[in-house]
């Protein structure tokens, strides 16, 4: 094939009058359409200058246009780099300069507060809109229907997604495109499915889970997606009677379960509910399968892997685990050393296999500590394999919160806010929250003799860090709890403050 991803995800829908996109006005998009205009950015991303392996990064609203840039960026071979629409311009900075992106594509809103910070990385800033105006649309407006796509490998950089790390510091994951294409065939066929299905697409695409699960599945098989801008779920009640499957983060789920007019009868035509990114509570696996008779199926991935398990969709979809390594998908579980651990016990999840990326962006030792010489990937989930082959993730590792499906390093906050006047040092910790999981405290030390002033650094939070990750608490103590070696406990710390959030 001459170019694996672009043909394989898109040009077999060449010249189809088949619908792609429902989209929130009641109309539908066409394969056809939608090809056409990829085919038009296509033309103008080479316009502006930009060859095979250069970087084009976006932070725009979901849209029909945002997913045709990612088609042109395929059929151009340009390495197609998505950015979470919440990133503050400070945060977008390092990535447009870390990645050397030639041309970023902005929403007109921010274009102000973002022209400085592209004219420091060089790169050559755009509008694309929500809506699907903006400057870039103005200028490929007018360019050719049909572009000759250009020849590329398997092995060749389709994308890079940003993950951040413990120190802080964001990494570039470079994913190829038998990363990608290898992986969403497999779970086409794992999930069954294909053009009869109707996906509801209510997840961001700017992430592995809207983008590469869910679009890159529809494509293959050819089903159709009720395209959101965002999660809202009175809408995804409406709809849902025309629609076969949903994929969402577990906040979805607890969501629906919250509303009364969420039943059997409204799911009655799904054949299947996904879950990932985050952990989905047996107790919400329970009460989903008793109000709707669905057993939702989980799985488990990473951005630097995409999906690596899966509850099988025959089989028993068990509770509390994420199911099998998916086929092709080599897992074990390992001590710190990288020597595999007997089986049943916990330890660190490895993976090996097709989907595994490239490695960090200029960033070979960070690689290295990760990417095992012999192919295995260190996720940093601990985890365990039972006697009947399921995986259960019991842990994290390395210092994550995850908020909603959203990745939050405690490292990025504590920076922060240890700059801050009147603070000694800080300690960031997960706490339970019944909307997103888990969500952000930060613990404070004060100076001795002075008081950390909470408003002024929720206003520094606001420059510096996506709302998102903005602790939805800060306590102020004395001093933070340390262990005989003078380490921080955030164990004690969870545990003292496990209950903040608590409902009821
Ligand atoms: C929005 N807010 C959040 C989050 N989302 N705060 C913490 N965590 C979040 N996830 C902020 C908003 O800015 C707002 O701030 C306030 O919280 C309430 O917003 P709300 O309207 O309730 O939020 P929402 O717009 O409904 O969004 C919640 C959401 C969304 C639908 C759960 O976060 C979402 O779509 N999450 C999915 C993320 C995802 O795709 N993850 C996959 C990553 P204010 O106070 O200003 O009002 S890929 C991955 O992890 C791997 C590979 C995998 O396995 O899939
Ligand atoms: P990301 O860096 O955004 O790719 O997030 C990947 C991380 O999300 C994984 O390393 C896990 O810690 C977590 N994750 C993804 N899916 C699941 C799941 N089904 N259960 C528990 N954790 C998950």
């Amino acid at each position: 094939m001459a170019n694996p991803l672009y043909d394989t995800l898109f040009a077999r829908h060449s010249g189809r009058d088949t619908v792609f996109l429902h989209l929130p006005d009641g109309s539908a998009l066409t394969h056809d359409s939608f090809l056409r205009m990829a085919a038009r950015f296509a033309h103008q991303i080479v316009q502006f200058g930009l060859e095979p392996g250069d970087r084009l990064a976006v932070q725009i609203g979901k849209s029909p246009q945002a997913l045709a840039v990612y088609a042109a960026c395929a059929q151009t071979g340009v390495i197609f780099l998505p950015l979470n629409t919440a990133y503050t311009p400070a945060e977008v900075s390092y990535f447009l300069e870390n990645s050397g992106a030639k041309l970023f594509l902005c929403d007109a809103k921010g274009a102000e507060a973002l022209a400085p910070v592209s004219v420091k990385s060089g790169a050559r800033q755009e509008t694309l809109n929500g809506d699907g105006s903006g400057s870039f649309a103005d200028a490929a407006a007018g360019q050719p229907d049909e572009f000759d796509t250009i020849p590329r490998e398997k092995g060749d950089l389709a994308a890079f997604l940003y993950t951040s790390g413990t120190t802080g510091r964001s990494k570039g994951a470079m994913l190829t495109q038998d990363n990608l294409l290898s992986n969403a065939q497999v779970l086409t066929d794992y999930w069954r499915f294909t053009d009869q299905d109707v996906l509801l697409h209510a997840l961001p695409i700017f992430h592995t889970h809207g983008l590469f699960v869910a679009t890159n599945i529809c494509l293959i098989s050819g089903a159709q997606m009720i395209f959101y801008p965002g999660f809202d779920a009175e809408q995804m009640v409406r709809d849902m009677p025309r629609a076969t499957s949903m994929m969402g983060v577990p906040t979805f789920y607890t969501r629906l379960l919250d509303r009364d007019d969420f039943t059997a009868d409204v799911a009655r035509n799904m054949r299947l509910f996904i879950s990932g990114s985050a952990p989905l509570l047996a107790e919400t696996h329970r009460e989903f399968e008793a109000r709707t008779g669905h057993r939702i199926l989980e799985r488990y991935g990473m951005t630097e892997t995409n999906m690596n398990t899966s509850n099988p969709y025959e089989g028993e979809r068990r509770a509390g685990t994420v199911g099998y390594p998916l086929p092709g998908v080599e897992l074990r579980v390992c001590d710190e050393s990288g020597a595999e651990i007997p089986q049943g016990e916990i330890g660190t999840i490895e993976v090996r296999g097709p989907n595994v990326f490239k490695g960090y962006w200029q960033m070979p030792e960070k690689t290295a500590e990760e990417l095992r010489e012999n192919g295995f990937f260190i996720t940093g989930d601990l985890g365990l394999v039972d006697a009947d082959g399921y995986v259960t993730i019991v842990g994290r590792g390395k210092d994550l919160i995850i908020s909603g499906g959203y990745n939050i390093y405690p490292k990025e906050i504590e920076l922060v806010l240890d700059q801050a006047p009147g603070v000694l040092e800080s300690a960031v910790i997960g706490v339970p929250h019944p909307d997103f999981g888990e969500t952000p405290v930060g613990v404070l030390a004060r100076r001795p003799g002075e008081e950390p002033d909470i408003d002024a650094i929720m206003a520094e939070m606001a420059d510096a860090l996506a709302r998102f990750k903005h602790p939805r608490k800060l306590v102020v103590v004395d001093a933070l709890p340390r262990n005989t070696m003078g380490k921080v406990q955030k164990n004690v710390l969870r545990d003292e403050y496990k209950g903040l959030f608590a409902q009821g």
